[in-house]
């Protein structure tokens, strides 16, 4: 049913009006038709929907175009402060639906996809292939902290990493998880802009030796061994409905030479290859680990890779613009996203030192007034240490500068501390305890004018337990900034019905003001509003409902209780506490003691790392809790079990907004922050959860009588540690539990084998680390007041609309602006835009 169409190139340039030319549907067409000409070699009569998807993205990244090169050119020519955002995770999600939105060309794609025969715009949406180019929480907040830099108009680069293969796509086969390499770039990837001309080389390796200067002085110098070249890959982040569009580097390794001409013509041809594989490998794969450092050598090359890179670009841009190097902190602001990229601190030490020939003082000045670093973890498994000899071998001028550093830093410490050895130890960069190692977090510490941690009672954990001696020393640095999500995409892309409900209650501007969500509180007892509020959770279930029979067979029912519980899979986590639960709930329906006829659908999602045993037991676990569950007949109407596999961005997008209860049960003191927790509560889900990370705030927001709090405080478990804390007392203290644990016993859940669930047995009754046993209990309970509540549907609904009406605190849009105003001392930068081509070019 295709019409003949013209091919006809819009007319160059035409889209650099500011207003609306090039961004109606003809033009969208015509762009779309022209790429899928010129760039993909294709007729429309035979176009793929990929190849749409891919014609569509290159016409909607040309519309990009002018919004990044003027968001860049207003600084050239009038330097401003910009942040480098340093992470080695961008967890990014699909760019297509964004950056339409973004734009505001939705419907004008959607119009244009109809004169190629495609009914809706999801069908082509759905191609997209995501970059997973992070693990889990932090990759995703960096993410969202780009896209709200650039809707705040404020000038940024996030700096990273491009891993040609990133987080593993999961599937799960006979219960387990099964890893299937992420092959995100084979399709091609259109988002992204090679600059092979602005390409940095780093070294690695072989060593220093010292030279005195032209003035006599004795300085050192770093030979390296190897080399890689950083080539950057640039991904344009455009902010809501403005002009600012930042820009997100990432970094791909290339070999110095493809061969190494010499090694080859003496005959070493494998010889000469080798050192080329070995540096494509540098940007070769993610670390799959969330909250655990392996302390690999390739991940510490990895870190430098980027770091070195980064640097070098950020110093590069002051040369280019013929700023004195000193006038670095007046630039740039750059903010270490965890420990990953600390080695920033010794690294921009060395290219002022070495390279621009600066002096200690007035470097260490430069270097502690652009520098800050976020905490994301007290985990102890989880701290970056680097055994010595290793980062030696690696980084030998850096390690000269770490001592250097930390000699200074000890020195200070003894004149306030005198005799104090105890405390030089504790606070060292270098831990001298067994393997002797570098602490990236004192490093980090240390070198930053600011550390934060990313909730109220993670930060102040921070500087109660995790470094009260630095604390105590630099009271001023420590500071907390509160995650925050997008809106953009955790409402107004993921949700689109209940975004409509927004807009028609409190008008448009929620989008960039979620605290005008708080007129939603009027319609608390409104049964009109409540059942159109109820109607647009209604459309995500349903939605989800399909999209988890087409995955995994199960049909679920969207008039159920949806019960969702998607995060990576840890112990810390606790998702073997809902297991229980649900073992639990099966139990007395089994018996007919069940107290409420709640049809509940649970729903579980997550990645574990691929070296993690328990936390793939764990997975093991639900599915076979999931198999009894869902063939019993007893249990139809009333329990069904869901593991959905590979969960990630996009399917987080069909998550959220489907969810009625949101679990966040971590032990309390463990979990930093966590974001699913924000993103559920914007969409309209109750949270059951514990006093930790963010639940903390949330609850006191959304008021506690809309939050179903459970289980021991951070300082309740902190007692029961100290006191010999043993889970048996709490076993033999509930009839329910020991039930619960008999029949995993008996290989009720793994088809009579009595040895598969063992290991986790064994933990939870033995040591029970996260505390398990101690807070099923009060978890239970707390499940059954859940079930009451939503037997009184009026009920639910206002609690869940006030839990939306009072999430606006967790935009991004709000900690950006804390980390613009208390850390990085940046304000925005509007982009202006005139229809004259010649000033852009
Ligand atoms: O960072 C998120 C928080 O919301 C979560 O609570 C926190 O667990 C998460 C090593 C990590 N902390 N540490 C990591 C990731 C990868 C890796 O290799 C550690 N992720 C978090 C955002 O603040």
């Amino acid at each position: 049913s295709n019409e003949p169409f013209d091919l006809r190139l819009p007319t160059p340039g035409c889209y650099l009006d500011p207003e609306k030319a090039g961004m109606d549907s003809d033009a969208v067409f015509q762009g779309m038709t022209a790429h899928l000409f010129y760039t993909l070699g294709k007729l429309a009569t035979s176009a793929s929907p990929h190849d749409l998807y891919m014609a569509l993205s290159y016409a909607v990244k040309d519309r990009l175009m002018t919004r990044y090169l003027a968001s860049q050119e207003v600084i050239r020519k009038k330097p401003q402060k910009t942040v480098a955002y340093l992470s080695a995770e961008f967890l990014i999600g699909p760019q297509l639906s964004n950056n339409l939105l973004n734009l505001g060309i939705t419907q004008e794609a959607e119009d244009a996809l109809k004169r190629f025969g495609i009914e809706s715009l999801s069908t082509i949406l759905e191609v997209e292939e995501e970059p997973g180019l992070g693990n889990g929480g932090l990759g995703r907040l960096a993410a969202c902290y780009m896209e709200s830099l650039a809707s705040l108009q404020v000038p940024a680069v996030g700096y990273g990493i491009r891993y040609e293969f990133g987080i593993f796509n999961q599937l799960i086969r006979d219960g387990w998880q099964v890893e299937v390499t992420d092959k995100w770039l084979k399709g091609g990837w259109p988002w992204e802009l090679p600059q092979p001309d602005e390409s940095c080389f780093v070294g690695f390796g072989g060593r220093t030796e010292s030279y005195r200067d032209d003035k006599g002085n004795y300085r050192s110098r770093w030979i390296p061994s190897e080399h890689a070249i950083g080539v950057p890959h640039d991904v344009p982040v455009l902010g809501y409905r403005v002009n600012t569009c930042d820009r997100l580097r990432l970094w791909r390794a290339d070999a110095t030479e493809s061969f190494d001409f010499y090694a080859f013509n003496i005959g070493d041809y494998y010889g000469a290859v080798e050192e080329k594989v070995a540096s494509e490998t540098l940007s070769k794969v993610l670390y799959p680990n969330d909250g655990t450092d392996e302390g690999r050598r390739l991940r510490l090359k990895q870190q430098h890779f980027f770091v070195s890179c980064s640097l070098q670009d950020m110093l590069r841009s002051l040369e280019k613009r013929s700023i004195p190097i000193t006038e670095f902190p007046k630039h740039w602001t750059v903010q270490l996203n965890d420990t990953h990229p600390a080695i920033a601190v010794a690294e921009l030490m060395r290219l002022l030192i070495d390279q621009y020939q600066i002096g200690w003082e007035k470097a260490w000045n430069i270097t502690t007034s652009s520098v800050a670093y976020t905490n994301h973890t007290l985990l102890p498994e989880a701290l970056e240490k680097w055994d010595l000899g290793l980062f030696n071998d690696l980084l030998p001028r850096h390690l000269e500068i770490i001592y250097e550093i930390n000699w200074r830093f000890l020195q200070q410490l003894r004149l306030r501390y005198p005799g104090d050895d105890k405390i030089l130890q504790k606070l060292s960069i270098i831990d001298e305890e067994g393997f002797k190692s570098v602490r990236m977090a004192h490093l980090a510490t240390i070198g930053a004018h600011h550390i934060n941690g990313v909730a109220a009672l993670h930060s102040d954990l921070i500087k109660r337990q995790l470094m009260p001696e630095f604390a105590a020393l630099w009271p001023e640095k420590f500071t907390n900034v509160t995650n925050g999500v997008t809106p953009r995409r955790w409402v107004a892309l993921s949700n689109p019905s209940l975004s409509n409900l927004l807009e028609e209650e409190v008008g448009p501007n929620w989008i960039t003001n979620m605290e005008l969500l708080k007129k939603l509180e009027e319609k608390k007892d409104d049964n009109n509003f409540l059942e159109k509020f109820e109607e647009t959770k209604l459309n995500g279930k349903r939605k989800l409902s399909s999209f988890v029979h087409s995955k995994t067979g199960i049909l679920v029912d969207p008039s159920s209780l949806f019960d969702v519980q998607v995060k990576r899979i840890h112990q810390y986590k606790r998702q073997h506490l809902n297991a229980l639960q649900i073992i639990a709930q099966y139990l007395r329906i089994k018996n007919g003691t069940n107290k409420f006829e709640v049809p509940r659908t649970i729903i579980f999602g997550g990645k574990a790392a691929p070296g993690y045993f328990m936390a793939k037991l764990m997975i093991r676990f639900i599915n076979g809790i999931a198999d009894v569950v869902n063939s019993d007949p007893d249990m139809d109407g009333l329990l069904r079990v869901v593991f959905l596999p590979d969960y990630n961005v996009k399917l987080g997008e069909i998550v959220y907004p489907a969810t009625d209860l949101s679990e966040q049960i971590s032990t309390a003191g463990k979990e930093a922050s966590g974001t699913g927790n924000m993103k559920f509560a914007m969409n309209g889900a109750l949270t059951i959860g514990t006093l930790d990370g963010a639940n903390v705030e949330l609850r006191d927001l959304v008021k506690k009588e809309n939050f179903f709090l459970f289980g021991k405080t951070e300082s309740e478990i902190m007692d029961l540690k100290n006191n010999n804390y043993s889970p048996k007392t709490f076993i033999n203290q509930c009839p329910e539990l020991k039930e619960v644990l008999r029949l995993i016993e008996i290989g009720h859940f793994s088809n009579g084998d009595k040895e598969l669930f063992k290991p986790l047995l064994n933990s939870l009754t033995g040591h029970d680390p996260f505390f398990v046993m101690a807070d099923f209990e009060d978890y239970l309970n707390k499940q059954d007041v859940v079930s009451e509540c939503w037997n009184n549907k009026k009920a639910w609904n206002k609690m869940a609309l006030l839990n939306t009406a009072r999430s606006g605190y967790f935009s991004s849009d709000r900690s950006i602006r804390e980390y613009c105003e208390s850390i990085w001392k940046v304000s925005p930068m509007p982009v202006e835009i005139t229809c004259d081509v010649e000033e852009l070019t």
